[in-house]
């Protein structure tokens, strides 16, 4: 149901129906799910929650913008406390309209003079509207609205500014007259007596509302035998939360320590639980592509990188800053943001200087006369036996999250191969192709691949002849559970056959496409960057966003 029709049917409805004050979106949520059935967008608590007066000071914009956050929090309808209207009748007709488009159930407005003041200030003293003006005003509010069901309250001031019962129901009836849907007859009394004496000469012309703030000893009873349609408790949360707000603040002035009011405030979950995190994180799991809490990652960083000379002799490779930041740290950041959380590092040169708080590390202290296949293996032995994928990668590439996106893929991805490869299809433009580059020869080339089946790795080779060349490996693969203990045996083969040797990942991934492994390519265009040589560690600054 539309919220507007909601509110009327409020208005109409038998019994006396409640609205509690909101000021912002948190404050909607409270009063929602306190229970109430209608909103009261209060110009006093607006006007206070901004830290200014209710003197119309907070432009009409200013209160449009909360109230969009108001109604996007709530699921209630909202009366709008739209003072004067802020104008003319014009003023009128367009804010009439906006409200409609931010989901503004009904608008009250009150036959005072722009710039208002608060009727509890000097009530008496403020000048009232020109009837026919003000009767203006609802004729081209209600003339406005596009949706039949918009409501509009007319609020008439007349028992506060002394003018009497009388004007207030002359006023009255010129307003209903005028298309107002519904009264709301306001008081400073510290009694019910003038609203209760409206009500019984009013009859039942249109719906009555009143606001209790200052005869809020009145039995709720009484407003109820009287008929009244609504009542609005138009200010307590605010001056509920401005008292606890002082309470806080000055204890913790005091006390100097929070200890002094933790147990006095709402935890941080609530705070969380009233933003809706919850929502959130469920739609994550839909729309973002994220690793699963049991993956994790490998990163290969054993070795020095001698061809940085001096940048590499008391830290390895990895250990390098880039932007301001090690290598490693940008690594971390990408397997992070994609959800990947346990990283272990494997460190061999300097291992002393690869320190960074929260990884798992794992050390080849034979990193000198081994190479990465023997790191791979001391790192796989390392790995608990979870069902999570693996990342591998080397602790010298740097990649964008793209490319660990195109590994994660997300439950809908046909990403279920044994090992997934990420493959810069532009090999050629990278700039130094002096250094030694894993090339891979596939099933399909990269301009082909969306027509193809799922791409998969013929073979790969540093010396592979240009013509096969589809790409460029560029050190990152992921691992499917299922395979992790193909590649161990693998990895532990190729070791103890080749004493001696150094084996590569290259070599171990060619073996595992002869062994009948399904090993797919995911295809990317740039993206990353093998930091091999100085004039790469200058262009990793470049290198910017992940
Ligand atoms: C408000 O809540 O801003 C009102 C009611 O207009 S009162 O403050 O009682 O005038
Ligand atoms: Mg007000």
């Amino acid at each position: 149901m539309h919220k507007t029709t909601r509110f009327r049917e409020l208005l109409h409805s038998p019994q006396l129906e409640f609205l509690i004050e909101a000021h912002n979106g948190l404050s909607a949520r409270v009063g929602e799910e306190a229970g109430f059935a209608g909103l009261w967008a209060s110009g006093l608590c607006l006007a206070a929650q901004y830290g200014v007066r209710d003197n119309n000071e907070a432009s009409w914009t200013q209160v449009l913008e909360m109230l969009e956050f108001m109604a996007d929090a709530s699921s209630v309808p909202i009366l709008l406390d739209g003072d004067t209207g802020y104008g003319n009748f014009n003023n009128v007709r367009r804010l009439v309209r906006k409200l409609e488009q931010r989901g503004i159930a009904a608008l009250c407005i009150e036959d005072k003079l722009f710039p208002k003041a608060n009727s509890f200030l000097d009530g008496e003293m403020q000048p009232l509207a020109e009837i026919e003006e003000f009767a203006g005003k609802i004729k081209a509010g209600k003339d406005a609205a596009r949706d039949r069901d918009f409501m509009l309250v007319a609020r008439t001031e007349a028992l506060i500014a002394g003018w009497g019962l009388g004007e207030a129901l002359r006023r009255a009836e010129a307003y209903v007259e005028a298309g107002a849907d519904a009264i709301l007859i306001h008081s400073s009394k510290a009694t019910a007596d003038e609203v209760l004496a409206f009500r019984s000469e009013w009859g039942d012309r249109a719906p009555v509302l009143i606001v209790p703030t200052k005869y809020w000893r009145t039995p709720t009873q009484v407003f109820r035998d009287a008929g009244f349609s609504m009542a609005i408790w138009a200010n307590q949360v605010l001056r509920a939360s401005l008292a606890a707000m002082q309470r806080t603040a000055r204890v913790l002035a005091r006390e100097q320590t929070a200890a002094a009011v933790e147990n006095e405030i709402a935890p941080v979950s609530e705070v969380f639980r009233m933003q809706g995190v919850a929502e959130l994180q469920e739609a994550e799991t839909r729309f973002l592509p994220r690793a699963t809490r049991s993956d994790r990652a490998v990163v290969l960083a054993a070795s020095r990188g001698i061809e940085l000379g001096k940048l590499t002799e008391d830290r390895p490779k990895t250990m390098v800053e880039v932007d301001g930041e090690p290598l490693l740290a940008h690594i971390v950041a990408a397997f992070k943001s994609a959800g990947v959380h346990r990283i272990h590092v494997v460190r061999g040169y300097k291992k002393e200087a690869v320190a960074l708080p929260g990884l798992a590390y794992v050390d080849n202290d034979r990193h000198e006369t081994t190479g990465e296949l023997h790191s791979l293996a001391l790192a796989l032995d390392a790995l608990d036996s979870s069902e999570g994928a693996t990342y591998v990668c080397y602790g010298d590439v740097l990649f964008r999250r793209h490319a660990l996106e195109l590994l994660i893929g997300n439950e809908s991805d046909a990403n279920t191969a044994d090992i997934t490869l990420v493959v810069d299809s532009h090999w050629q433009e990278s700039a130094n192709l002096g250094r030694a580059a894993d090339f891979v020869s596939c099933s399909a080339s990269p301009t082909r691949r969306a027509y193809a089946a799922p791409v998969k790795l013929r073979r790969m080779h540093a010396a592979l002849p240009e013509e096969e060349r589809h790409g460029e490996w560029i050190g990152l693969m992921k691992i499917a559970p299922r395979a992790l203990g193909a590649v161990r045996e693998a990895v532990a083969e190729l070791l103890g056959a080749g004493r001696g040797s150094r084996p590569e990942i290259s070599e171990l991934l060619n073996r595992l496409v002869t062994a009948g492994l399904e090993v797919q390519v995911a295809y990317t265009a740039g993206n990353w960057l093998d930091v091999d040589s100085l004039y790469d560690v200058i262009q990793a600054g470049k290198f910017g966003g992940r």
